[in-house]
């Protein structure tokens, strides 16, 4: 196989395809550092020193060479760190340094027929045909790369638990499940899994209200089950009372009730639940203006906060509405004083393109984390990009963003520029200063032609791929962006809804206000006139359609900006990325169009710059 030219490899290209040899992870640290010195033709002595230090590690110089010295897991992100700056041309030297979040998951949304959902980058890496049926040299080589950012661990099935999924935890699958928990220990990795909430209720307790001691035995054997084949198992996942799942509510009891149920019977293994605080009203009237879908989550639990036992972790998404291209971080992530929470992000392109168009995430990740205290969430989180296509995540380039996680995952914060030039120095080194600014610009393109000032939702219903501007309009769901002849967007102050007063008080003042709200979020939290005048003395209608415009133009750059590096990158993996470049201007296209003339024929006012909108 051509390695670099069927993207494989991702940014391990100081790494030969051969997977490493061991029986732990220390083995595992010691294969890849012969083999990766070796592949780098890398002379000096480097020692390996084992420590009580868990997944922290340093590298300091000895008289001959380098040390690395770490915990059981800290050698292996030694030896990938000294690797790694060795291919970069830096230097590998390194106080002693630790991961700033302890449990560092990706979450899969694959199911067990094999399709992924919101998957863009092919078919499950796990599933087939109802089995857990993988690839074991792949499932190594995703380990790999996973540990190599610090990942530690996984949930490979779906938070909709579809069956035969619920089987997982049971008997039929725990053999199966043991052995793909073996491989990923070797490289610091532990599993999560989901769980169907009512499963009880149809696998021999007859209900499954938490209120019933039935129903509680019931989970205490299941977990004794799971944990007699997986000791090391993170716990169980919930998506719980959401989008249709059953949960608590559906018996009539309480978050607190139904999530410390499911808590205890992981205590005794040291398990924990994450709850997924994903919980709103899916059958909204859109008639309904009072109902305001961001106030749910905080709704639902900032009043309870404290009650939920030690081992209950709220997972919450960076937002208050779905993963959409611009929104504040959920007001949820900065109460709660007394409960542990996880920060959810969503590394796959739901609503940023699909791995079709490129989006560049750490600064949209950047963006959330600056706005919140630095011990807001105890755990993170992320929705993954992967898929068993060669490259991973569909596209080449959106391998960027799940190694941007992963150094996110371990400093606490986001860095866009640095994981950029590191991605690209290791990955195409050859045209590394180039290709970083190809990322860095891709987020700005497609906010601009995607979503204006914070509105979101203006997307093909259900597939979340190109634009529908009352595609969610009169649906369900509650996204609404109400537009009519003279104004656009959601009253979200303390003179519409109040959401903004679910924020502590200095930000939910500066929201409030139009004047003082960060521009990028106006319309999220406000319903302006299309004449309303921005900072820069244009009319708010203006500004849309100039964004579009300008939008679908630096999408066009991306690709043009791609092209000049037609000699410097391997022929295929061009290619490859080309057509998805072509792919994204003709969504930015469609997009500008889709939306001006929509704006156009709501308000009847033309482009003051008199440019083609469709009548
Ligand atoms: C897994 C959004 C997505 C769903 C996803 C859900 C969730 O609504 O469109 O596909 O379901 O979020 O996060 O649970």
């Amino acid at each position: 196989m051509n390695i670099i030219d069927t993207g494989a490899a991702a940014w391990l290209t100081y790494l030969p395809m051969e997977i490493p040899q061991g029986e732990t992870t220390q083995d595992i640290a010691r294969s890849e550092l012969r083999a990766g010195l070796s592949s780098l033709g890398f002379a000096a002595k480097v020692d390996v020193i084992e420590d009580d230090k868990g997944e922290g590690f340093e590298i300091t110089q000895s008289q001959d060479g380098y040390v690395i010295k770490g915990g059981k897991t800290g050698v292996l992100y030694g030896v990938y760190h000294f690797l790694s700056a060795i291919a970069r041309e830096e230097s590998p030297l390194t106080p002693f340094t630790a991961p700033h979040y302890p449990l560092r998951m990706i979450n899969h949304w694959d199911n067990m027929d094999g399709s992924v959902e919101r998957g863009y980058a092919g078919r499950s890496l796990f599933f087939k045909n109802h089995q857990l049926d993988y690839d074991e040299q792949r499932i190594h080589r995703y380990a790999r790369m996973l540990a190599s950012v610090s990942i530690n661990a996984i949930c490979p099935n779906n938070v909709n638990v579809h069956p035969p999924m619920d089987l997982l935890i049971t008997k039929t699958y725990l053999p199966q499940l043991k052995k793909l928990a073996d491989i990923l220990r070797l490289y610091g990795i532990r599993l999560l899994l989901t769980i169907e909430y009512s499963m009880p209720s149809y696998h021999g307790a007859g209900t499954a209200d938490p209120h019933e001691k039935t129903v509680h035995t019931w989970w205490e054997e299941r977990a004794a089950e799971v944990y007699r084949y997986i000791p090391d198992l993170v716990g169980f996942l919930v998506k719980a009372d959401s989008e249709y799942r059953p949960g608590p509510f559906t018996y009539g009891r309480s978050h607190t009730q139904g999530a410390n149920m499911l808590a205890r019977a992981l205590a005794p293994y040291g398990g924990k639940l994450f709850w997924r605080c994903f919980v709103y009203n899916c059958k909204q009237d859109w008639r309904d203006t009072e109902t305001d879908r961001p106030k749910a989550a905080f709704a639902t639990y900032a009043p309870l906060d404290g009650e939920f036992d030690d081992n209950v972790v709220l997972q919450i998404k960076n937002g208050p509405l779905d993963f959409q291209v611009r929104e504040p971080a959920s007001p949820l992530l900065y109460a709660m004083p007394n409960t542990n929470k996880a920060l959810e992000l969503q590394i796959a392109q739901e609503y940023t393109g699909h791995q079709i168009d490129l989006f560049y995430l750490a600064q949209l990740w950047r963006d959330v984390l600056t706005q919140l205290p630095k011990g807001a969430a105890q755990y993170i989180a992320a929705v993954g990009n992967l898929g068993d296509d060669d490259n991973w995540c569909g596209h080449d380039l959106a391998q960027a963003n799940l190694y941007a996680y992963g150094r996110i995952a371990w400093l606490g914060e986001s860095h866009p520029e640095q994981f950029a030039a590191e991605w690209a120095r290791l990955t195409y080194p050859q045209a590394a200063e180039e290709v970083a600014d190809i990322l860095l610009a891709s987020p700005a393109a497609y906010e601009k032609y995607a979503a204006p000032l914070g509105l979101g939702f203006m997307v093909n219903p259900h597939i979340h791929y190109g634009p529908s501007p009352e595609g969610y309009e009169f649906s369900l769901w509650g996204t609404y962006h109400r537009a009519d002849q003279t104004a656009i967007g959601v009253d979200r102050s303390s003179r519409g809804t109040g959401f903004t007063g679910q924020y502590p008080d200095q930000f939910g003042a500066l929201f409030d206000d139009p004047a003082t709200c960060p521009e990028k979020l106006l319309l999220f939290f406000h319903r302006l006139r299309y004449d309303h005048v921005m900072a820069d003395g244009r009319t708010l209608l203006q500004r849309i359609y100039d964004d579009h415009f300008n939008g679908a133009q630096e999408a066009e750059a991306l690709k043009a900006a791609w092209e000049q590096l037609k000699d410097k990158m391997p022929e295929r993996t061009f290619e490859r990325v080309l057509a998805r470049f072509e792919r994204q201007v003709k969504n930015a296209r469609e997009w500008r169009d889709v939306i001006n003339t929509y704006f156009y024929r709501k308000s009847g006012i033309s482009d003051a710059r008199g440019r083609m909108i469709y009548s």
